[in-house]
């Protein structure tokens, strides 16, 4: 299927799946292209460019080459943080945090071409969020996590649970989330589970995907 085919939007809770979100520095060596394919390769619904050091430069080289990964293989293709690159990289979306440009600046800037998602940090905005257009949400970190230096503390299920009632778009639960805890952040409420390290620093790559994924789809056939 081409990407033009795809209306996001309609497919959005299953696209949330797996989202998988690039780290160069947690890779062990291997390059954002490799992740990616392998992860791609183990099921993984979703893929976010991450580009938190290296020029712009680098991050259109790298941006474009997974963009062609995700297109050839029908999974969203999402840009973090800057919504400039995911202009310059025809991106599916683009994921913006409370530091980032405010949404309703950026949906101005997009339209309707593009996806938003957003991280509330707080259940208030969250509600807002969704008033302001926001497509989906990310929500965390649900448990601990090394990942993000400036994470905060873990919310726990319970918190996905009570956002998920909150609003009606889909949310995705993050941080500290690898094959043995995913099912429950679904069962809790989620269409999908955000992961970096679980993946990206995997012996196995594509493995490591696969795992999360029985365990995904496994839940969401089985709510709690
Ligand atoms: N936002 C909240 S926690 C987090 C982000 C980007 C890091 C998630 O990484 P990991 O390795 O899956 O805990
Ligand atoms: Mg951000």
């Amino acid at each position: 299927m081409s990407e033009a085919t795809i209306n996001w939007r309609e497919c959005l809770s299953e696209c949330l799946r797996l989202y998988v979100l690039t780290d160069r520095g947690l890779s062990r060596g291997r390059s954002e292209r490799e992740v990616v394919e392998a992860a791609i390769a183990g099921g993984a619904t979703a893929i976010q460019l991450r580009w938190k050091t290296g020029s712009m430069r680098e991050a259109v080289e790298v941006g474009r080459e997974l963009k062609s990964l995700c297109t050839r293989s029908d999974v969203l293709f999402v840009v973090n943080d800057r919504i400039d690159l995911a202009l310059a990289l025809d991106a599916d979306c683009v994921h913006l945090g409370d530091e980032d440009l405010p949404l309703e600046d950026a949906r101005r800037i997009v339209g309707d071409r593009m996806l938003i998602g957003y991280s509330p940090p707080t259940l208030d905005e969250a509600i807002d969020a969704e008033r302001l257009g926001a497509d989906y949400l990310g929500v965390g970190p649900v448990y601990g996590t090394t990942s993000k230096s400036d994470a905060g503390e873990a919310i726990g299920v319970e918190r996905i649970a009570t956002v998920a009632r909150a609003v009606s778009i889909p949310i995705v639960g993050i941080g500290g989330i690898m094959a043995g805890n995913a099912a429950a952040v679904v069962q809790a409420g989620a269409a999908g589970v955000a992961v970096i390290s679980s993946v990206v620093a995997a012996d196995d790559v594509e493995l490591a995907a696969r795992a999360l994924r029985v365990a995904i789809d496994g839940a969401r056939r089985t709510p709690a």
